[in-house]
């Protein structure tokens, strides 16, 4: 094959190649002309799945825990309940949490609906422990899945399905058979990914064995985590009818950042060394051979992940602040708003969402970065359909990027308007598709382009990734106060991977 197209790739190096470099070395040319006319820089492995990229794109979305225990105050349903105590006052009503979720900024929503209870918020066939079973008349004419795609759908928001691998009412879970698996398991996020075959997220919980009603046995079942849920078919089953799903926690394609408090490692890979439950991590691992990117979930409100009596909702700046600590850091985040008994979020809720959504307006939506001009210490020649100047780091274009020459490990990045501004954040985004790269920089601001102050605390300034947020004051908690005055701000990425690549910068 190679020696059929010789003379013709031989030819294309004499067009496109000054003689001195060809003669040196004439085949190896050719090859980088034919495998890489844009002359992109190589990856840096491991890389991700096009449905993981668009997966972190989602960035900050809402968890809806909503089911039985929000009837019975519990968290934790043992398998027991009678379905007629899931007894809705009103219709359940997706659209209006969806409304809300869309209010706070956030672009989609993942609905419980089957907790560890083993209850199931939709018509299944594959158990009668569901809302057809229910003798309340709101329950039986519930949906979740059906209602929450539609509104989704309806509100241009991204969605998906908590479904708990964990089932405390069947009786095959754990009973040394696969029937759970292929009877019960399977079937139901085959069931559910039939509501729509552009879900974003899967989400399964690492819950897992111990007590439960298992059909009336009533006794204490424990299983192997890493082979009982057959993850090889059950991501087959899925990603046949939805291609674009991560399947996240046990399903081994996101990982649990480690906590539920609201925060995720400044240091943050996209990578790690172990799947599913193991790969749970606050930090992922600089030398992972894994794409495993981190997803901290988090409750907007004081009691459990299910509405309880005198819930109180956090503030929106304790909200923000989560935010700047998780999707500032790598890492997406998935914010809990609990329905109560009428299936519709509390209106403190609601307003709390609204004020977060105004919040982040105000605070990040302003990009002074789109006015200034952009200097680079260097810049990698462009290819044939491609460059990567500096000017692409301010287009608002996800896919162009700046990029260093291949050896360059460190480069500086200068914005300068005409006039001094008042920054306090900016935000960098590493082009990811050619896997994660930086590992430390440095912020500065200048009034003058002589004297520079370098910004951010004691914040760790090390990995960037999907996303980094830095608050210049090196504060998550009251980062807003302190402003600083500056007509120049430096990124120095003083050490990476391979040659660094940015496709955005923002300053706030
Ligand atoms: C946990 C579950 O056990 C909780 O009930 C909740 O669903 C949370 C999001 O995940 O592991």
């Amino acid at each position: 094959m190679r020696k059929r197209f010789l003379p013709l790739l031989f030819g294309i190096a004499l067009i496109t190649q000054p003689s001195a470099s060809y003669a040196q070395n004439e085949f190896q040319v050719v090859e980088s002309v034919r495998e890489n006319p844009d002359n992109e820089p190589q990856p840096v492995h491991p890389l991700p799945h096009a449905r993981q990229l668009m997966w972190n794109e989602t960035e900050f979305y809402a968890f809806f825990h909503y089911g039985i225990n929000t009837y019975t105050n519990k968290e934790w349903g043992d398998g027991s309940e009678n379905p007629s105590l899931f007894a809705p006052t009103a219709a359940p009503d997706p659209k209006q949490w969806l409304e809300a979720a869309k209010s706070a900024g956030m672009q989609g929503g993942i609905a419980v609906v089957k907790h560890h209870d083993g209850f199931c918020l939709w018509p299944t066939a594959t158990t009668s422990h569901n809302v057809t079973a229910s003798s309340n008349e709101y329950a039986k004419a519930t949906n979740i899945p059906k209602d929450f795609a539609a509104a989704a759908k309806e509100l241009g928001m991204k969605y998906g399905f908590y479904v708990s691998p964990w089932d405390r009412n069947s009786g095959y879970y754990g009973d040394g058979t696969n029937n759970y698996v292929e009877k019960l398991f399977i079937p139901q996020c085959t069931e559910l990914a039939a509501y729509g075959d552009d879900q974003f997220e899967m989400w399964f919980d690492g819950a897992n064995g111990g007590s439960g009603y298992y059909g009336g046995a009533n006794e204490s079942r424990s299983i192997d985590a890493s082979t009982y849920y057959d993850i090889p078919n059950l991501r087959h089953q899925v990603h046949q009818l939805c291609p674009n799903c991560v399947m996240w926690g046990v399903g081994g394609e996101a990982r649990w950042i480690g906590n539920e408090a609201g925060w995720a490692g400044e240091t943050n890979w996209l990578i790690q060394n172990n799947g599913r439950g193991a790969g749970a991590n606050t930090e992922g691992a600089e030398n992972g051979w894994l794409w495993l990117p981190g997803e901290s979930d988090a409750k907007a409100t004081t009691k459990g992940w299910f509405w309880h009596e005198g819930e109180d909702v956090l503030s929106a700046e304790r909200l923000f602040q989560m935010y700047l600590e998780t999707v500032g850091r790598n890492a997406t985040l998935i914010l809990n708003l609990p329905p109560d008994k009428s299936g519709k979020l509390p209106t403190a809720t609601v307003n709390r969402m609204a004020e977060l959504g105004n919040m982040l307006k105000t605070r990040l939506a302003n990009d002074l970065a789109k006015t200034a001009k952009v200097t680079v210490s260097e810049t990698r020649a462009a290819g044939a359909q491609r460059n990567y100047e500096a000017s692409n780091i301010i287009d608002d274009n996800k896919d162009t990027y700046w990029a260093a020459n291949d050896g360059s490990t460190s480069a500086t990045i200068t914005f300068e308007w005409d006039n001094v501004q008042t920054v306090r954040y900016v935000t960098m985004m590493e082009y990811v598709k050619l896997g994660q790269r930086v590992k430390n920089f440095t912020i500065e601001t200048s009034e003058n382009g002589v004297t520079w102050t370098k910004q951010g605390g004691n914040i760790k300034c090390t990995t960037i990734g999907y996303k980094r947020i830095i608050p210049l004051n090196g504060s998550t908690s009251s980062s807003y106060s302190t402003g600083y005055k500056a007509k120049y701000v430096r990124i120095t990425i003083n050490d990476s991977k391979a040659c660094p690549t940015l496709h955005t910068v923002s300053i706030f």
